[in-house]
């Protein structure tokens, strides 16, 4: 692989790469839409990756090309600022890492790259991330950046805003740190990863719906807008709260409302406080918390069916509470649990994209035949099948590895 990679870069650029740098996408298991709100997550990297075959310059231009011939080559020059290529362009995933880097750290070389992936797009398996992540490492490194591992996760997560995506640091910090083996339940300010081992008969099985879910196009909007109703639902209830008496002062985060008070008063106290669509919001991220926090202990304890309920009530949340399921995440997630899955739930923004559902290594081949035979079939979705319907292996993250010249 690495070495087809290699002699298609040798071929394109006229000499070898140096370099391989390689970010993988991630799964969320659990957690959907906590992280912008400062509570935790628990997501794992998948052997599904982005790979830049790289060769550094010895002036300030990226230029860029694709294995994928839907993405059209570009150059830019690493500069703090960086204008922006047209909203919705690949490139602006490499640029948001480099106006990142050069406004932080002046850097100023570029690299010759070629990208190639085997992560589906906008299907809220984070390949944008993982793009960010591998030009954002191959800058650093060619720069000798240094900066610890997780402040450059947070690096990353400020770079991808770039795009117009409010997003929170879930994304970035996890196919950077990621372990093999292992998911990690993610709390933010400061970023923390606790490595959790995935119990070996534990299988993630991922089905793609195919409805794209552009989160540098569409989704960006009803994204931002759920992120402005969290912020808007936190500013009321703590406020209220404060005055109340039921905190000491006035909380300045969610994490302090959930520390504060316990996850079923406080969802009480919100409806007291809350309308409409900013109750049914707060009421979702601080149920999500409390689940990530039950997940990871039920991971740790193999509870498979414990899990799995906690996924059901996560997808239940998003639907209800959330609004950001759709039709067809809906029909999915319902034929996951036909097929003898403990849980599933859509994974990611939502609006689109791939849903995630656990069984054991026993019931796991009901689940993948049942999904292919009454979703996949029945919409004639079969070419590619492998692609759109998978186990994740929980993979490591980021790396960056001479290529032996
Ligand atoms: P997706 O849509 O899977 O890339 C987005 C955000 C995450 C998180 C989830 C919802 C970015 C890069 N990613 O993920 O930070 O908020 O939605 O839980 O914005």
């Amino acid at each position: 692989m690495t070495d087809d990679l290699a002699r298609d870069f040798e071929a394109r650029f006229g000499s070898p790469p140096t370099h391989l740098a390689r970010a993988p996408g991630r799964v969320n298991l659990i957690g959907e839409h906590t992280d912008y709100n400062g509570l935790p997550v628990l997501p794992m990297a998948l052997h599904k990756e982005i790979r830049i075959a790289v060769r550094p310059r010895e002036d300030g231009q990226v230029v860029l090309q694709n294995t994928n011939e839907f993405f059209p080559p570009l150059d830019f020059e690493v500069e703090p600022a960086i204008p922006p290529f047209v909203r919705g362009a690949w490139g602006n995933y490499a640029k948001a890492a480099a106006n990142e880097l050069a406004r932080r750290f002046a850097i100023w070389r570029g690299f010759d790259g070629l990208v190639d992936s085997d992560l589906p797009e906008a299907a809220g398996l984070s390949s944008s991330s993982a793009l960010v992540n591998a030009v954002g490492l191959t800058l650093g490194r060619i720069n000798e950046v240094s900066t610890e591992p997780r402040a450059f996760a947070e690096v990353m997560a400020d770079a991808e805003r770039y795009v117009g995506t409010r997003g929170g640091g879930m994304d970035q910090a996890i196919s950077l740190g990621a372990r093999n083996r292992c998911a990690a339940k993610i709390t933010f300010h400061p970023l923390r990863l606790q490595h959790v081992t995935v119990p070996d008969d534990w299988c993630f099985v991922v089905a793609d719906t195919g409805v794209r879910a552009e989160k540098s196009g569409a989704a960006r909007v009803g994204y931002n807008r759920r992120r402005e109703e969290c912020e808007e639902a936190f500013r009321i209830v703590s406020g209220e709260l404060a005055t109340r008496g039921v905190t000491e002062k006035l909380a300045t985060s969610y994490a302090q409302l959930v520390r504060a008070v316990d996850s079923e008063t406080l969802v009480a106290l919100g409806e007291g406080i809350l309308e409409g669509s900013l109750k049914r919001r707060f009421r979702h991220v601080v149920r999500e918390a409390a689940r990530v926090e039950e997940a990871a202990d039920r991971m740790l304890a193999a509870d498979t069916v414990g899990f799995g309920t906690l996924m059901d009530q996560s997808h239940a949340s998003l639907r209800s509470d959330f609004l950001v399921s759709s039709a067809e995440l809906d029909e999915l997630v319902a034929v996951a649990r036909e097929g003898g899955a403990a849980g599933a739930r859509l994974t990611g923004a939502g609006f689109g994209g791939c849903v995630v559902a656990l069984a054991d290594r026993w019931t796991v081949g009901g689940v993948l035949e049942t999904l292919v035979s009454e979703w996949f079939e029945r919409r004639d979705m079969t070419d590619r099948i492998d692609e759109r319907v998978f186990i994740a292996v929980p993979s490591r993250g980021a790396s960056w590895e001479p290529l032996g010249v």
